[in-house]
Formats: C-alpha cells, sequence, structure tokens
C-alpha cells in the first residue's frame, strides 16, 4: 500500500444497517472486524455515515400510502422508500461499537439533505450536488480509492461509481462488504462496477492471509530456519 496515494473508505458501518437495525443487511456486522484489519494497513481511512433529517424524502414513513421498499419517482428519480434510518443523532445512526479506526482522518456525512437522498459518498442522488470527498481526496494526494462496508449494492457500488467517474482507481474489497439485495440489485451493482473498470478484490489478498502469501510466507520461513 502507498501511504499517500491510497485510501480505505470504510461505508456506513452503523447500527442501523447491522442485524437487528432499522435497515439491517444481513450479516452486516460481519464487515466490522475485516474492515478495523484493513483500516491498519492504511494510514489514510476515511469514514461515511448516513446521516437523515427525521423528515427525509427517502423515508416511506414520509410519503402517505407509501410502504418501505417500494419505489417512487421524485424529481432527481427513481428512490427506494426506505424504513426509518440513521436519523441524525439517533442510536441507529452511530457506527457499530466494535468499529476500532482511530486514525480515521475524516467522517463524511451524506443524506442530510432532506429532498434528495445520497447513497454515493460522493455526489448526492440528484447527480450534481458534491459531497466535497472529491475535491478533499485529490488536496491529499489520493490516486487510488479501496471500499468495504455496506451496503455492498447501494452505498459501496454508488460510491465506487462515482469515485471511477472522478478518475480515481478503485477497488472494492468484495468479502468486506455485505448487500441488501432488492431485485437483483446485488448483481445488477457488480456488473455495473465492472464495466465501469472498478476492480474486485478480497481481503486476505491485502491482509496477507490468501494461500499464496502463505505459500510465500512459508518459503521465507524454511529458508531462514533450514540446517546451514
Ligand atoms: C444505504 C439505503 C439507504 C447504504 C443507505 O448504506 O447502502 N442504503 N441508505
Ligand atoms: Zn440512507
Amino acid at each position: 500500500m502507498n501511504q499517500t496515494e491510497d485510501v480505505l473508505l470504510v461505508v456506513d458501518l452503523q447500527n442501523d444497517f447491522m442485524p437487528g437495525g432499522a435497515l439491517a443487511v444481513a450479516r452486516g456486522d460481519e464487515v466490522v472486524p475485516i474492515a478495523n484489519r484493513l483500516a491498519r494497513l492504511f494510514t489514510h481511512v476515511v469514514l461515511t455515515q448516513d446521516w437523515h433529517p427525521r423528515s427525509h424524502i427517502s423515508f416511506a414513513a414520509n410519503h402517505a400510502g407509501r410502504k418501505p421498499f417500494e419505489y417512487m419517482t421524485l424529481p432527481y428519480g427513481e428512490q427506494v422508500m426506505w424504513p426509518v434510518h440513521c436519523v441524525q443523532e439517533t442510536p441507529g445512526a452511530a457506527f457499530h461499537r466494535d468499529v476500532d479506526i482511530p486514525h480515521a482522518r475524516a467522517i463524511v456525512r451524506k443524506g442530510h439533505h432532506q429532498h434528495v437522498d445520497s447513497y454515493s459518498a460522493f455526489v448526492e442522488a440528484d447527480h450534481v450536488t458534491p459531497t466535497g470527498l472529491t475535491g478533499y481526496l485529490r488536496d491529499t494526494g489520493v490516486k487510488r480509492v479501496w471500499c468495504c462496508g455496506l451496503a455492498t449494492d447501494f452505498c459501496v457500488a454508488w460510491s465506487s461509481l462515482d469515485a471511477r467517474a472522478a478518475g480515481f482507481d478503485v477497488f472494492v474489497i468484495e468479502d468486506a462488504t455485505r448487500a441488501i439485495d432488492l431485485d437483483g440489485s446485488l448483481d445488477a451493482a457488480w456488473r455495473e462496477m465492472q464495466a465501469a473498470g472498478v476492480q474486485r478484490v478480497r481481503s486476505p489478498d491485502l491482509l496477507g492471509e490468501s494461500s499464496a502469501d502463505r505459500a510465500e510466507g512459508l518459503a521465507a520461513h524454511l529458508s531462514t530456519h533450514s540446517p546451514n
């Protein structure tokens, strides 16, 4: 990992996306220890935090007659109606208690505008309003964005696609994500990411736990310990 040109983007490891949360992602909690280990490989880590006002446009409860997980056409496009989640300053919006990334440099809060959602950490769902993350990463010399977190098919996918569009090399650490998978959204997200040139990688390859790395490590161990 080149410490000046790489950033780890840890997406939405918040209570409401964990099992038992308001918008639970199946096995979302399994991502937390992996993200903690990955974060130790990076000096530059940015966290994102879904951070909605209670009156947010993406909540089914704010539209008469709408139910969670239906689609609704809004001025900026199709919007999934979500259960109320990640309301600013509530426990559901807090990071999972086991998130242990004290050296994170920045936390990008998104979805804070009442009338527009933001799955992406870069550009809101109107496709024009920037969060400022692109400028921040460019200003700090970042060339490669490594993504993990929740959910693969929404905030991770949209963030990766926007990072690509902004000209960064982008990697999604697949086993360090979990999906909502609404009507095939996970397959669609991977197709879009692959078409955009987002690279799909796995954490053992980065953490030196893959079988190839183990074999290399073993060879190195044997060569230093072989009798004279
Ligand atoms: C997310 C749906 C609504 C996510 C956030 O973090 O993927 N999904 N808000
Ligand atoms: Zn949200």
